[in-house]
């Protein structure tokens, strides 16, 4: 998700990447132990990004063991299921630790990093100025004091089924080992790194003692046994990033009964516009594709249908007819499907729809769309036909009432009046919409409206002001 914001308050500093909201975080100095007289070395605590996220998964270190690092330098790029952070240094010193290694899910409150600082920059003086300075500021507290070691005991215990510690984890990843073979020894069933490197050494070996051997009961059976075919083992891989967000989502779009409606578009006028205004648009650096036809084509059939870029109160007792055309457009970007917004889309020209679409398109591919854009969307489209494909079944973004889905526009032989064979393109269209909200009647008589903009964009020139 997007982000261009940089959070850079006294006591935290913070660009976002994608996702929340509004963040903030802090991050919380505590004294830990002095290493002479006046340095000192304290952990960083992972600041509360806010939103209600307790854990992120460190994507990059900016830093490294034994770096000096200063006020406002970025340490580390961490994602939750909202955003991707980049969290920065308020003080200068000496890195000494990272607690976590890349791929790593880290706890909020929990050390980050163990930094080496001069002995005033952490005592509670200075971090009572900060205080005032700042209110998400925590002030350095007296109290038993977190290291790296909490982090890893905090990870092993959150993450997942199997019992490590991140740094265990690291060395089965990188031989891509799937953990739940490695007979564990540790306590509570831990994996330790010594199973691990045993594991490796001798996988068979270790498998078979893993494995309890059924008693032989018969001498027929040893004596008929089959040879045995190698397998492959399967994988585990975490569900992290935005798969974490798909999985919220999609399940709260189960709970709604979505009712579909197909048809197929004409496009062949549209076509020649388009490429008429491409070059104008390319003059003014702009990149014109059918998504901005597209998309003005719903906002003007939603002045008609303002019930479809309505939301339902969760309590089902009133519906909240948005005042905003923000209509949304699922990308296809390299982390993943992210669905930013083109905000009031009713009062920009099919240029203006365009130039906001690109902008989109080059942050989502760089992994940097920001709350803002990512946040208040109204109605959803998804021209899955850029890739392929003819119908789909598209799920509702929650608690948007409708989404459409586009399929490839395809040369199709059609008939005329006299019936003889025309080429035609066919732009295929499938919707959802919510259908304790929207009926079958209103959505085709949307859908209709629209489709008669795209089939006849001369009508564009009439409806826009
Ligand atoms: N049929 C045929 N050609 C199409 C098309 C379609 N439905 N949609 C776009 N094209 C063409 C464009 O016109 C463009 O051609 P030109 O270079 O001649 O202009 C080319 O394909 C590439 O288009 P684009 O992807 O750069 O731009 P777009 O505005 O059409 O689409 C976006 C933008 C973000 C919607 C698209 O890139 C994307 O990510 N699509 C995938 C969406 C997705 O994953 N949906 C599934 C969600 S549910 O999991």
């Amino acid at each position: 998700m997007v982000i261009n914001k940089k959070v850079n308050n006294f006591g935290s500093c913070l660009l976002m990447k994608s996702g929340a909201a509004s963040v903030t975080a802090t991050t919380t100095m505590r004294n830990y132990h002095t290493t002479n007289s006046n340095k000192k070395v304290v952990p960083f605590l992972l600041a509360d990004i806010g939103e209600g996220i307790t854990k992120v998964e460190v994507v990059k270190w900016f830093i490294k063991e034994g770096d000096h690092i200063e006020q406002f330098q970025n340490v580390a790029e961490v994602m939750s299921d909202k955003a991707n952070v980049e969290i920065s240094s308020r003080f200068d010193g000496v890195v000494k630790r990272l607690c976590y290694n890349v791929g790593d899910i880290a706890n909020v409150g929990a050390p980050l990093i163990e930094i080496e600082v001069a002995d005033s920059t952490a005592s509670p003086s200075s971090a009572g100025a900060a205080t005032s300075s700042s209110s998400t500021v925590e002030v350095a507290k007296t109290t038993s004091t977190p290291s790296c070691a909490a982090s890893s005991d905090i990870a092993e215990e959150s993450f997942g089924k199997i019992l490590t510690t991140p740094a265990v984890r690291r060395i089965a990843r990188e031989n891509n080992l799937d953990l739940t073979k490695v007979p564990a020894t540790g306590r509570n069933g831990r994996v330790l790194k010594e199973d691990v490197l045993s594991y490796l050494e001798n996988p068979t070996k270790q498998q078979s003692e893993k494995v309890a051997v059924p008693e032989q009961t018969s001498t027929a059976t040893t004596t008929t046994s089959t040879p045995s075919t190698p397998t492959v083992g399967d994988r585990r891989e975490p569900v992290r990033g935005l798969m974490r967000t798909m999985i919220r989502t999609m399940n709260a779009a189960t709970k709604v009964p979505h009712f579909g409606y197909k048809d197929e578009v004409y496009v062949d006028n549209l076509m020649i516009i388009r490429s008429h205004l491409k070059k104008t648009a390319e003059r003014q650096g702009v990149k014109l594709s059918y998504m901005p036809f597209i998309i003005k084509a719903v906002s003007l059939a939603l002045k008609e249908y303002p019930i479809l870029n309505s939301s339902l109160t969760e309590d089902e007792s009133e519906i909240i007819y948005k005042g905003d055309h923000n209509i949304g457009v699922a990308m296809d970007t390299p982390n993943g499907l992210l669905v930013p917004n083109i905000k009031s889309v009713q009062n920009k020209s099919i240029l203006e729809i365009a130039a906001e679409l690109n902008r989109l398109q080059e942050l989502g591919k760089q992994g940097k769309l920001g709350a803002n854009d990512l946040k208040g969307g109204t109605f959803t489209l998804s021209n899955i036909g850029t890739i392929g494909g003819t119908y789909a079944d598209p799920v509702l973004s929650i608690p948007e009432v409708c989404i459409g889905a586009i399929g490839m526009i395809k040369k199709t032989a059609t008939f005329d009046a006299h019936n003889n064979v025309v080429p035609k393109h066919i732009m295929y269209m499938s919707w959802a919409a919510d259908h304790r909200v929207v009926d079958g009647a209103t959505m085709a008589r949307f859908s209709n409206l629209w489709k008669e903009y795209l089939e006849n964009p001369d009508n564009f020139i009439v409806a826009l002001k």
